[in-house]
């Protein structure tokens, strides 16, 4: 007993000390056999990133929070391959879509992501935003981009009509069928207009903005990737 004990408080040291990186945050361990990998991500505005069905990394600041411009970093243990799925989220103040209602610069308001994950074992980036990523776009509003100039704009009601898909069952499993997610889209960093805390990262260039097709109606997109071994 004495030496089972002694193995395991072995194993628990070890485990804390494999779960405190740079920032102190605990590490999300998904297998403990597996290596440290770190997620550096920028949204406009929310993300959150799974590997498989474990949540890894959420935006620290609220989707419900109007101007949200910021960076995430964060650890965790895991093992090849990585099944790594994202949920997308642009601000938006209901279903219009728009954000500032009824202020001077009511306005759909676009989105934008970018992350890059790097294996601490090696130091070496093993995988970026590009087009390996597949997407299916959850939410889009306004349908009608004439709605942005109306004066009460009304969810549901022409120009103002949306459209707001259900997360398919079992999307962030790995043998998932995403052979249908073909709105993957590869955006300019011009057009996304990267803004607070993207700057706080250092990219990789072949780290690319993707979305779905409209930065300004799509507004939750779901995203997937799968990371094999290098
Ligand atoms: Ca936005
Ligand atoms: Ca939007």
């Amino acid at each position: 007993m004495t030496t089972r004990h002694a193995l395991s408080a072995a194993a628990t040291a070890l485990l804390l000390f494999a779960c405190v990186d740079s920032s102190d945050a605990p590490a999300t361990v998904v297998d403990p056999d597996g290596t440290t990998f770190k997620l550096e991500g920028w949204a406009d505005n929310w993300f959150a990133a799974y590997v498989g069905e474990d949540l890894v990394l959420e935006d620290s600041v609220s989707i419900t929070t109007e101007r949200s411009f910021n960076s995430e970093t964060g650890t965790f243990v895991a093992d090849y391959p990585l099944q790594l799925n994202f949920v997308l989220k642009d601000y938006k103040e209901d279903d219009t879509g728009l954000e500032y209602i009824g202020a001077n610069n009511q306005q759909m308001g676009d989105g934008g992501f970018i992350m890059q994950l790097t294996d601490m074992s090696t130091g070496d980036i093993v995988a970026v935003t590009d087009s390996s990523f597949v997407c299916k776009v959850l939410h889009t509003a306004p349908l009608d981009k004439t709605c942005e100039g109306e004066s009460d704009p009304v969810p549901g009601s022409a120009p103002c009509d949306f459209t707001d898909l259900a997360e398919p069952a079992g999307w962030k499993l790995a043998d998932y069928d995403d052979s249908d997610w073909t709105d993957t889209t590869i955006h300019s960093a011009a057009d996304v207009d990267p803004k607070l805390g993207y700057d706080d990262i250092s990219w990789d260039a072949a780290a690319e903005f993707i979305w779905g097709p409209d930065l300004e109606t799509n507004n939750t997109v779901l995203c997937r990737v799968t990371v094999e071994a290098p």
